[in-house]
């Protein structure tokens, strides 16, 4: 995909109106400091759109990025920062939970993991909820110019084993520093945002004129035989 314009639009706190969009709608998810600031920012080309942060869970908002007039990216707030006390965990939960339940829009979520690492109990919890919730999640595997090249196929292994992931789960490992995985990660959302396009099928149904249009043409044919 061509980036020409991205814009943040709306940013939910705890007790904000979530937005109704009519755009396809991506989602990402992760433990805090998994990199996704970083991959939010390497995808869409921009140095510092998704700001990366040293402070780690400070954000708890929904951010929505609109990204040409083609989709969003919605950054949802990152999970297991130790410092961060019960009940901000708690209305944390809720607003994913109220996101993931009432987006009509939403076609699949992403969960990022630090590929260096086994995913964590939290991490576990967070990929059984997206599928409670109805979504097949996609995982990246971040921060892949951090480990061997040798290494990447056992990591993955690892990954998909912690998580319990089914087999066909997409595992895509990505690097922000060498942006590898790029593009594997836009085709699958490309994939993802041209399922239900409605502009295709508006395409593909023939409309009462057009079918007239049509018969006439065949008659025509048919009568120079
Ligand atoms: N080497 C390397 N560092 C990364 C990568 N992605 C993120 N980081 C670093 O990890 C830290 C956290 O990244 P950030 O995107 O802010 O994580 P977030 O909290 O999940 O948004 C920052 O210091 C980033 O520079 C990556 O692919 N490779
Ligand atoms: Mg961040």
């Amino acid at each position: 995909m061509v980036i020409k314009e991205v814009t943040l639009e709306t940013v939910c706190g705890i007790t904000s109106l979530l937005p109704e969009n009519v755009l396809p709608e991506v989602a990402f998810a992760g433990r805090s400091n998994v990199g996704k600031s970083s991959l939010i920012n390497g995808l869409l080309n921009r140095k510092n759109l998704a700001r990366t942060s040293s402070q780690p869970g400070k954000t708890q908002t929904i951010n929505f990025y609109k990204v040409n007039t083609d989709l969003y990216f919605v950054d949802l707030p990152g999970y297991g920062y130790a410092a961060t006390g019960k009940d901000t965990r708690e209305k944390w939960g809720k607003m994913i939970e109220r996101y993931l339940r009432t987006s009509k829009q939403l076609r699949a979520v992403f969960l990022l993991v630090d590929i260096r690492h086994a995913p964590t109990e939290n991490d576990a919890a967070m990929y059984d909820w997206i599928c409670k919730n109805g979504y097949q999640p996609v995982i990246i595997a971040t921060k892949l110019d951090k480990i061997k090249r040798s290494q990447v196929a056992k990591q993955v292994k690892l990954i998909r084993e912690t998580l319990k992931a089914e087999k066909d789960t997409l595992i895509l490992p990505f690097s922000a520093q060498t942006k590898a995985g790029r593009e594997e990660i836009w085709q699958v959302i490309e994939g993802l945002i041209r399922e239900e396009d409605p502009a295709e099928d508006a395409a593909v149904d023939v409309t009462p004129a057009e079918a007239l249009v049509s018969e006439t043409v065949n008659a025509a044919n048919e009568s120079e035989d």
